[in-house]
C-alpha cells in the first residue's frame, strides 16, 4: 500500500466518482455545508428552485453574520427568509449575533476527518481540526445539500513542514503571512496546503485556524491540519470529544512540494495594502504612524486572541490618535470575556466593542480616514475593500496590532518593553448553544411557510450558449482582478438578494463620472444581441467564492471571460451560470486586444462539447488567437445545458 497525504485519505474515503489521480476530476460526498447571509440568501433561493423537501447533508448550518448593518429593510428581510427557509428545509439557524460562520463552525459543528462545503472562501478554516473544508459558489453548495458530490481536480498537494516553536510576540498570523510571501496568491489554484512537522504539536486549534483560514488567499482549493492531541482538546473543551479523530498523513507520503518553515525564526510580519500578499516585516514598518485599529474577522478573533490583547491592555488606555475596535468571533468569545472581566480591561483601555460579525472586514463600517493607515488582523486588504478608497491597510497579528493601538505607531511588539501575555486554552470554553436553532422534524418542519419580503428577487436562470457569438470587450482588466473588484461589498452588500439591483454595480471601481457605467453598457449590448466579453490577465477572479461575480455579469448579458489565467472558486461559479471561461494560449494576445473590440466566435457549443481550444476572431484588430478550455467533462455538460441549476433538474 503506498503511502498517503492526509488529504487523499479524506477524498478517499469520500469518494463517490471518479480516480484518485492527479489533474483528474473527481466527486466527493459532503458531509456537511455552511452558508452565511450574503451568500446564503441565493444558494438558498436556488434550492428552493431544486424541489428538495430537506437537505440531504449529515449537517448543514445557515449562519447570518455578514449583512448585519441594516440600513434598510433589506438585511432583516434576508435574515427571516433565511430562518424560516431553514426552518422549512432542515438546516440548523445560526441567529444574527451568533458569531462569524467560521468561527462558530469550528467552535460548534466541525468534525475531524469530515467534509465540509461553504458558500464563503474562508470555509477551510475548518482545516485547524483536520476536516477537510472547501469554499465554493452558492450553487455548488446547494446541490451538496440536496445530497450531490462536490466535484474538485485531484490536487496536488503542497506539504509545509513546520519545525521549532514560535517565539513570544511572534504569532501563528506569521506563518499565513510567510507563506504568502513565498507562495503569493497566484499560481496555486488546484494545490492544497498540508502542514506536518514537529512544528505541528505546539500549535492550537485556534492558531491552526488562522493558519487554515487565510490559506484562502494563496488561492489554493483547502489547507489541512493533522488531528491529533491538541484537536482533541480543544473538542472536549468545546465538549465534544466525540467529533474527534486522530488523522496524519503517512510518514513517508510523498509531497508535490515541500515548504520548510522554522516557527522559532519567524518574525512579526504585515501584509500591506493591496494585496495580502504584500509582506513587509514589522521591522521595516517601525514607526509609521497608526490611526486605526480593528481586531477582528474570522481569522484573529478567538478567544485565546482576545484575552492576549485584554492583558496587554488591562490600566492602560489607547494612544489618543488611534480609533480602536474589537469584534469577537462569536458570542461564546464575547460571553467568556465578559464573564472573566476581560472586556471590562478592553472597554476600560477605550476600545470600541463592535458585534460579532463580520463587520469592517467586508466595510460594513469603520472605515479609514482618508490617507491614514489602519491595522487590521483580517485575511485580506484589497484596494477599498474597507470602504475608502485609496485606503492603507495593514494586516497583521493582533499582538502587533495591539501593541500599535497603545503606542500609535508600528513597532516591533518584542521591542515594547510590554512582557508578553501567554494564554493557554481553556480547559472549557462555555457552551451555549441558544442562538442555534435546531432542524425541526420534518412533519413540524412541512407546515413552516417560507417568508420572502418584498426585497428578495428570485435570480434569473442562467441560459444556454449561443454556437455562435459576434461579441464586444466591454472591459480589458489587468493582473490580479479580486471579486471584489467585480461584484463590490460594503454598501453594496445589501443588495444580494435582488440581482438586477446589485448588477448595477459591477466593475463599479473601473466606472468613471464622465462615461456610462459597465452595467449601462453591458445591457445595452444584451439589447441588441450582442454578447459582452470581459477580458483579463494574470488570476482573475481571487479571493472570495461570492456568484454574484458570475452571476450578476450573466444577468447584464456578459457570455464569456477570456483571461490569462482563471481562479478556482470563480471559474467554476462562471461555468455554474454558463458564462465560458476561455484562458490566451500565447498571453501575447492579450496585449493585442483593446476595450470595445468586436470579437465573434464560432462553434462554441461543439468546442465545449469536444474541443480543448477554440478560435476567437478579433473583427477589430483583425487577427485571430486561440484560446483554451480547460473542463472536465462534467464542467462541459454543465454549459452545454445552460448552467448547473439546469444540467442538476435534467438529471
Ligand atoms: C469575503 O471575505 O470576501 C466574504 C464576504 O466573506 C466572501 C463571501 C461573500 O462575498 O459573501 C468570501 O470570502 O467568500
Ligand atoms: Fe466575514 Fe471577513 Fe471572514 Fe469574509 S473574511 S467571512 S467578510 S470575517
Amino acid at each position: 500500500m503506498t503511502a498517503k497525504t492526509l488529504t487523499y485519505k479524506i477524498l478517499e474515503n469520500h469518494l463517490v466518482s471518479g480516480n484518485l489521480e492527479k489533474n483528474q476530476s473527481v466527486g466527493i460526498r459532503i458531509d456537511q455545508t455552511l452558508t452565511q447571509d450574503a451568500t446564503g440568501t441565493t444558494a438558498f433561493l436556488l434550492f428552493e428552485s431544486m424541489d428538495i423537501e430537506r437537505v440531504k447533508t449529515d449537517l448543514s448550518v445557515s449562519y447570518v453574520d455578514h449583512n448585519m448593518s441594516q440600513f434598510g429593510p433589506e438585511n432583516h428581510n434576508d435574515h427571516i427568509y433565511l430562518q424560516t427557509v431553514a426552518a422549512s428545509k432542515g438546516v440548523y439557524f445560526s441567529r444574527p449575533g451568533n458569531g462569524i460562520c467560521h468561527q462558530v463552525h469550528l467552535e460548534r459543528f466541525g468534525k475531524s476527518g469530515a467534509t465540509l462545503l461553504g458558500s464563503d472562501s474562508h470555509t477551510p478554516t475548518g482545516g485547524g481540526i483536520g476536516m477537510l473544508a472547501i469554499g465554493a459558489g452558492g450553487l455548488d453548495v446547494a446541490v451538496a445539500m440536496g445530497g450531490g458530490a462536490f466535484y474538485l481536480t485531484c490536487p496536488k498537494i503542497i506539504g509545509v513542514r513546520l519545525s521549532g516553536v514560535l517565539s513570544d510576540w511572534t504569532a501563528s498570523k506569521d506563518i499565513i503571512l510567510k507563506l504568502l510571501s513565498i507562495l503569493t496568491t497566484k499560481g496555486n489554484v488546484g494545490c492544497v496546503v498540508e502542514y506536518f512537522g514537529p512544528g505541528v504539536e505546539s500549535l492550537t486549534v485556534p492558531q491552526r485556524a488562522t493558519v487554515t483560514n487565510m490559506g484562502a488567499e494563496l488561492g489554493v482549493t483547502t489547507s489541512i491540519f493533522p488531528s491529533d492531541e491538541q484537536t482533541r482538546k480543544f473538542l472536549a473543551a468545546q465538549d465534544r470529544e466525540e467529533d474527534y479523530q486522530p488523522l496524519a498523513a503517512d510518514e513517508d507520503c510523498q509531497y508535490d512540494e515541500v515548504i520548510e518553515i522554522d516557527l522559532s525564526k519567524l518574525e512579526p510580519l504585515a501584509a500591506c495594502s493591496p494585496s495580502p500578499d504584500n509582506i513587509k516585516t514589522i521591522k521595516s514598518l517601525s514607526g509609521t504612524k497608526v490611526s486605526q485599529v480593528v481586531i477582528g474577522s474570522c481569522t484573529n478573533s478567538s478567544f485565546t486572541d482576545l484575552m492576549m490583547v485584554a492583558e496587554v491592555l488591562k490600566g492602560q488606555t489607547i494612544h489618543p490618535s488611534v480609533e480602536f475596535a474589537i469584534a469577537p468571533g462569536s458570542r461564546q468569545v464575547m460571553n467568556m470575556l465578559a464573564q472573566n472581566g476581560a472586556l471590562a480591561d478592553i472597554v476600560g483601555a477605550g476600545a470600541r466593542i463592535l458585534e460579532s460579525s463580520c463587520g469592517p472586514c467586508i466595510g460594513q463600517g469603520f472605515s479609514p480616514a482618508d490617507g491614514t493607515v489602519s491595522i487590521r488582523t483580517f485575511n485580506r486588504n484589497f484596494a477599498g475593500r474597507t470602504g475608502t478608497k485609496n485606503d492603507n491597510v495593514f494586516l497583521t497579528s493582533p499582538e502587533v496590532a495591539v501593541i500599535a493601538a497603545l503606542k500609535g505607531e508600528v513597532i516591533e511588539p518584542q521591542k515594547s518593553g510590554i512582557e508578553y501575555p501567554k494564554i493557554n486554552m481553556p480547559r472549557k470554553f462555555v457552551v451555549d448553544d441558544n442562538m442555534i436553532q435546531a432542524p425541526l422534524l420534518l412533519k413540524e418542519a412541512k407546515k413552516v411557510k417560507i417568508l420572502r419580503g418584498p426585497t428578495i428577487v428570485v435570480p434569473e436562470a442562467a441560459k444556454k450558449l449561443p454556437d455562435n457569438m459576434n461579441g464586444k470587450v466591454l472591459l480589458k482588466c489587468g493582473d490580479k482582478i479580486t471579486t471584489d473588484h467585480i461584484m463590490p461589498a460594503g454598501a453594496f452588500l445589501k443588495y444580494r438578494s435582488n440581482v438586477p439591483e446589485y448588477s448595477k454595480c459591477v466593475f463599479n471601481c473601473f466606472n468613471t463620472q464622465d462615461k456610462p457605467t459597465f452595467a449601462q453598457k453591458a445591457l445595452e449590448l444584451k439589447d441588441k444581441k450582442i454578447g459582452g466579453i470581459v477580458v483579463a490577465s494574470e488570476s482573475y477572479g481571487q479571493g472570495s467564492s461570492r456568484e454574484h461575480a458570475a452571476l450578476c455579469p450573466m444577468y447584464l448579458g456578459v457570455k464569456m471571460v477570456i483571461a490569462k489565467s482563471i481562479e478556482r472558486i470563480h471559474k467554476a461559479n462562471l461555468i455554474n451560470f454558463a458564462v465560458l471561461p476561455i484562458e490566451f494560449e500565447n498571453g501575447a494576445d492579450y496585449d493585442k486586444i483593446n476595450p470595445d473590440d468586436e470579437l465573434e466566435v464560432k462553434n462554441i457549443n461543439d468546442a465545449i462539447n469536444s474541443a480543448d481550444s477554440i478560435t476567437v476572431k478579433d473583427k477589430t484588430a483583425d487577427f485571430e488567437f486561440a484560446c483554451s478550455l480547460k473542463l472536465s467533462d462534467r464542467d462541459r455538460k454543465i454549459l452545454l445545458a445552460g448552467g448547473l441549476l439546469n444540467y442538476t433538474k435534467s438529471k
